[in-house]
């Protein structure tokens, strides 16, 4: 075996990076060792690699400039959540809603693993910064990565590069260690054979060691598998690092409001996913209501830290979008098109005759024929007979600089100041359109339990309520139990707690049908969340906390929203409450041996309120 000579670029100061480089390297055995300097033109040459690899295909830059597609192999195209491990030294802390194995028989895994699995491929040094370069609530890392995809994707959805170690010198930062594992064999190395246009492997692990601030990802080049700052380092060890230092690192859009006065507020809202957060992040209101204007900081990973003046203050750890296509188009997100007109990686849509992307639902009338995601022909008809032309999960990676309504402060280093947090889920019953809780204790609790219906596709049993608290159960890097009782804590850090809201747009009548119009009437809710927050909009109190009645929201343009209909959409009923409260009984028992008491006491006084009706 040939021995790699490495050479470190002459402005690496970082010791620990060398070494850790120096022993993957060892292990991996890469043909060589790549830094990434994370400039333009490093991007375009990586891109113009994969085109002439077969991983991407350049889009007509006519119609898409600077764009790519690429198409992931069948068995690689989602977070795989079987495969997703927290490994701290004690099980009970990883808690019973994550895998878990023991830190040292995991590295053992994947010293076996890691045995030349990067055979003739570059071993990418990522060096990335989540959050503004300097922010007091920014974090560094570094991705170590064979898969020159990961690095474009990263150069999009990070700051990333030479910048990043300029500020690290020799301090600390989180290990991200990722492979396809996908060794090449003697033939691809000599040229006799193709490399596959999507090398992954059959095995896949996504570990996290949150108590050493590492991460390692094993067999998939997608998504959240693969580009680590996300959903590993932004949310699991994050999540981790807030609990210890005191801040949180969530699941949540950041948007501003600014109201026809011209005040502007953040809020920040957590749904689970199929909920239409990038909808909701990038929102434009209906013309009657046309001067209010929102305006997006973030629209999946929010961390938030205490200022010194007693307010939450947010980044978004995030600089593009990782979003998916399906379902977008100028009707449900014009922002999120805008965003992606040039620029954006695109990852499983059908390619169109004259080289630009299409995918179910961005326009009434599909092509006549396209090259379907997998690499068909896709005609009108394989749609028909459920063949769709994008994956489900097909993506777009965006910058976030390019979107029409980022706000003029989505990079400040200060973040903006958090005056509500907002809680969605998908119900078709029980949830009234918005509900504002009666005190911060009781928010905890109303977003410990929020969750979505299941569809069929989803888990195989409709009509069932899966609790995803936070909208974090996925995404937790410890006891989901510890987490409710870090939120309860963290009321203290501040001098005025946020309000915490409630909202469910998928609300259905008696015939099946939403009752809510949804994307950009959502503004309304907002706008009363916002007079709620100011002490200016009327609410009621209900069983289960306080609405507005019909007249507190603005209906100007909205005929159809009945004094009736509002009423339906914004009913408590007794009965479907009370089973709510026993459904919620199974997340309480799961997490029952560290579940804090005051989320008890919250759901006592709760039952006792509905059993009043
Ligand atoms: O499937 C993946 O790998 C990505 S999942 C994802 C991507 C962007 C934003 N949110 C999510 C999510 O699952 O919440
Ligand atoms: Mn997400």
């Amino acid at each position: 075996m040939q021995k790699l000579s490495l050479n470190f670029p002459e402005y690496l100061k970082n010791d620990e990076l060398k070494r850790w480089v120096t022993e993957v390297a060892e292990l991996a055995q890469p043909k060589s060792v790549y830094f990434c300097d994370g400039s333009e033109e490093e991007y375009a040459r990586l891109c113009n690699e994969m085109v002439a690899s077969g991983m991407m295909k350049r889009l007509n830059p006519e119609k898409r400039p600077n764009s790519f597609l690429a198409c992931s192999d069948p068995s690689d195209v989602a977070r795989v959540e079987d495969r997703t491990f927290i490994c701290t030294q004690q099980k009970q802390d990883a808690g019973p809603t994550n895998h878990w194995m023991d830190p040292t028989e995991m590295k053992e895994i994947f010293k076996k693993l890691f045995k030349g699995c990067m055979r003739g491929r570059t071993l990418y040094v990522i060096p990335f910064c989540m959050g503004p370069l300097g922010s007091r609530i920014s974090q560094i890392g570094v991705e170590l990565s064979d898969s020159p995809y990961v690095v474009a994707n990263m150069k999009i959805m990070t700051r990333m590069g030479r910048k990043v170690l300029d500020v690290l010198q020799n301090g600390s930062f989180v290990h991200c260690l990722h492979s396809v594992g996908s060794p090449l064999t003697d033939d691809q190395i000599a040229g006799r054979a193709r490399d596959h246009h999507w090398p992954c492997n059959e095995t896949k692990y996504i570990s996290h060691f949150p108590e050493e601030n590492t991460i390692i990802s094993f067999g998939s080049g997608y998504g959240g598998n693969a580009l680590l700052g996300k959903k590993c380092f932004a949310l699991r060890i994050a999540s981790w690092m807030g609990k210890t230092e005191g801040w949180l690192a969530e699941h949540m859009l950041i948007l501003g409001a600014e109201s026809p006065e011209g005040k502007k507020t953040y809020v920040a809202a957590a749904f689970p996913s199929a909920c239409g957060k990038t909808n909701f992040a990038m929102m434009i209101p209906p013309t009657e209501l046309s001067r209010w204007k929102i305006t997006t900081v973030g629209d999946d990973i929010a961390w938030i830290k205490p200022g010194e003046d007693g307010k939450f203050y947010a980044i978004n750890p995030e600089a593009g979008y990782f979003g998916v296509a399906t379902g977008t188009s100028l009707k449900t997100n014009p922002n999120a098109i805008a965003t992606i007109a040039h620029d954006t990686i695109f990852t499983n849509v059908g390619l169109t005759e004259d080289g630009d992307v299409w995918w179910e639902g961005l326009t009434d009338e599909p092509p006549a024929r396209l090259i379907d995601w997998q690499g068909h022909l896709w005609t009108p008809e394989d749609g028909k007979r459920g063949k769709p032309a994008a994956h489900p999960n097909s993506r777009f990676t965006a910058p976030a600089k390019n979107c029409p309504s980022r706000d003029d402060d989505w990079e400040n280093p200060k973040g903006v100041p958090i005056s509500a947090f907002i809680f969605g889920g998908r119900r078709a019953t029980t949830v009234p359109l918005v509900t504002e809780t009666q005190s911060w204790e009781h928010g905890v609790y109303w977003a410990a339990t929020i969750g979505s219906e299941t569809t069929a596709a989803a888990v195989g049993e409709v009509g069932q309520v899966r609790r995803d608290p936070f909208a974090m159960l996925p995404f937790c890097g410890y006891h989901m139990a510890d987490y409710f009782d870090h939120w309860i804590k963290m009321a203290a850090k501040v001098k005025n707690p946020p309000k915490i809201f409630g909202v469910n747009w998928f609300r259905k009548d008696a015939q099946g049908k939403f009752m809510w119009p949804g994307f950009s009437d959502n503004v309304r809710v907002l706008s009363w969340i916002i007079g709620r927050v100011e002490g200016k909009a009327g609410a009621h109190k209900t069983a289960i906390g306080l609405t507005p009645s019909y007249r507190d929201i603005d209906w100007t343009g909205l005929p159809t929203m009945t004094e009736e209909k509002f009423a339906q959409v914004s009913r408590v009923d007794p009965k479907e409450w009370s089973k709510e409260l026993s459904l919620q009984d199974e997340l309480f028992d799961k997490l029952a041996d560290r579940m804090p008491a005051r989320m008890l006491e919250m759901k006592a006084e709760l039952r006792k309120s509905i059993n009043a009706l």
